[in-house]
């Protein structure tokens, strides 16, 4: 090997010495980026706790806090008897259940979960308390309207109840008193009623195809509009300022409640069955009769984005931030999602339709269901980032949801409930395996520790080269 030739392979070496530092740190930098994609993989049985109903389930409901769940089944047809049943999250508990002389075809929960207000098949609005919702649960009232009652809303305050019929009616309670204040008879069926926060404003969709707007103090409605098919969904803002509506005629519709000319509308190309808006009235979701789920800004009659699921997306929900997104599709799955994209979170199947989902105000916990008769409870919290939400750490596994390595064997409780090992068993562990935490997460710290002990080595070969290459200068 000639001079020339040797002294330009020690020039490709340095060059090549020079690399490694630089290497050590993209590798350090690829460590903790794998820890953060981690913490949003939640395995698909990681739901907190689920129960299973006597019949299908139809509709659910959940407090803001997400301390109190309401379920209501219904019979085949609905026409023999269904139940509601209150639980409290934080325990598992089953509180009660009251009987339904016919299936529970409405039911909503006020916001701090104090009353629950169930409708049947055969026509009678329930108010319980839950304070004293035990078995076999008495009603603080009744009241029959004769007719289906399909549709149900009770103010944030608590103080107002609406209800619709199938006897094209809508009704309006104060909820200590079981006649109503006033009823209003539109030319169809009530598919969906909605009332603001302190009660002072109502809405009502009905299959007369028209959209009323009321004021509680007056049952005559403040205005009326005509869509171009049944009204299947309405939403208010919880300020009483913005209302939104799904129609059969494929739009979905966008008033200012000072005008009865709508602000915006969009055609989805299939009919809109399912809306909601958020709390704080930014965001509106929308599901299709096809399968779609829409996200829109109120600002803008373009949708955000859209995601297409394989059936009919009977129910949505929206966290009081717009933040996160809850679906219920007829393709029996229930997906999740962050405004900020359409690809969904988490998605979760059963072995029926989902008929509903609800989402706590902070977007942690979501309950779903639907003709499987069971429902299931998840929480997407995870403190200690090993995998595991709270909920599925304390209700399920018995792990510590601030500990990512219950048992100290070194493999995180996600690992180990992943591979079917003993999370709380320190000799249970998947073995000397290629999975420990360099690929899977989960020391809180580890990723910071892994960029400084990269930095530490690459500045301590740097200063190595520096010295050789001082060296062979010399
Ligand atoms: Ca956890
Ligand atoms: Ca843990
Ligand atoms: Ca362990
Ligand atoms: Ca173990």
């Amino acid at each position: 090997m000639d001079t020339k030739k040797r002294g330009e392979m020690s020039i490709m070496k340095r060059k090549f010495y020079k690399l490694i530092p630089i290497l050590v740190f993209v590798c350090s930098l690829f460590t903790l980026f794998s820890i953060v994609r981690i913490s949003y993989a939640f395995p698909q049985e990681c739901y907190n706790w689920s129960f299973e109903t006597f019949y299908k389930i139809t509709n659910l409901a959940i407090s803001e806090d997400g301390e109190y769940i309401v379920v209501g089944d219904s019979s085949v047809g609905g026409i023999n008897n269904g139940q509601i049943y209150l639980f409290k999250m934080y325990s598992a508990q089953l509180l009660g259940y009251a009987y339904i002389t016919s299936g529970v075809n409405s039911l909503v929960m006020s916001n701090n979960g104090t009353y629950i207000v169930g409708g049947s098949n055969n026509g009678i609005v329930y108010l319980f308390s839950s304070y004293n919702f035990v078995y076999d649960a008495s009603p603080l009232w009744t009241y029959n309207a004769g007719s289906n009652i399909t549709a149900l809303d009770i103010s944030g305050n608590s103080n107002y109840i609406v209800a619709g019929s199938n006897n094209d009616k809508v009704y309006l309670f104060n909820i200590f008193i079981s006649t109503p204040t006033w009823q209003y008879t539109t030319l169809g069926d009530i598919n969906s009623v909605a009332i603001s926060y302190n009660g002072l404003y109502l809405v009502a969709g009905s299959s007369d195809k028209s959209i009323y707007l009321f004021n509680r103090t007056s049952s005559t409605p403040i205005w009326v509009y005509g869509t171009g098919g049944s009204v299947w969904s309405v939403d208010i803002s919880q300020d009483g300022k913005f209302i939104a509506v799904g129609s059969d005629d494929c739009k979905v519709y966008l008033f200012d409640r000072n005008s009865s000319t709508p602000l915006w509308t969009y055609s989805t190309g299939s009919p809109v069955v399912s809306i909601a808006i958020s709390n704080d009235s930014q965001y509106i979701v929308a599901g299709t009769l096809n399968g779609n789920v829409f996200l829109f800004n109120r600002l803008s009659s373009t949708p955000l984005w859209f995601y297409t699921t394989g059936g009919r997306v009977d129910s949505v929900a929206i966290s009081s931030d717009g933040q996160h997104i809850a679906a219920g599709s007829w393709d029996n799955s229930s997906y999740l999602f962050n405004r900020s994209s359409s690809t969904p979170l988490w998605s979760y199947n059963t072995s029926g339709y989902i008929r509903s989902v609800a989402i706590s105000s902070n977007g942690q916990y979501l309950i779903i269901g639907g003709d499987s008769r069971k429902i299931y409870l998840f929480d997407f919290i995870d403190s200690d980032d090993d995998g595991l939400s709270n909920g599925y750490e304390v209700f399920q596994s018995d792990t510590k949801p601030n500990n990512p390595d219950t048992d100290g064997d070194g493999y995180s409780d996600g690992e180990e409930i992943a591979a079917g090992t003993d999370p709380l068993d320190r000799n249970s562990n998947p073995g000397p395996a290629t999975t420990t935490y360099s690929t899977n997460n989960n020391i809180p710290g580890f990723g910071p520790l892994a960029i400084l002990f990269g930095t530490v080595i690459a500045l301590s070969l740097y200063k190595l080269l520096r010295k050789r290459e001082f060296k062979m200068i010399k």
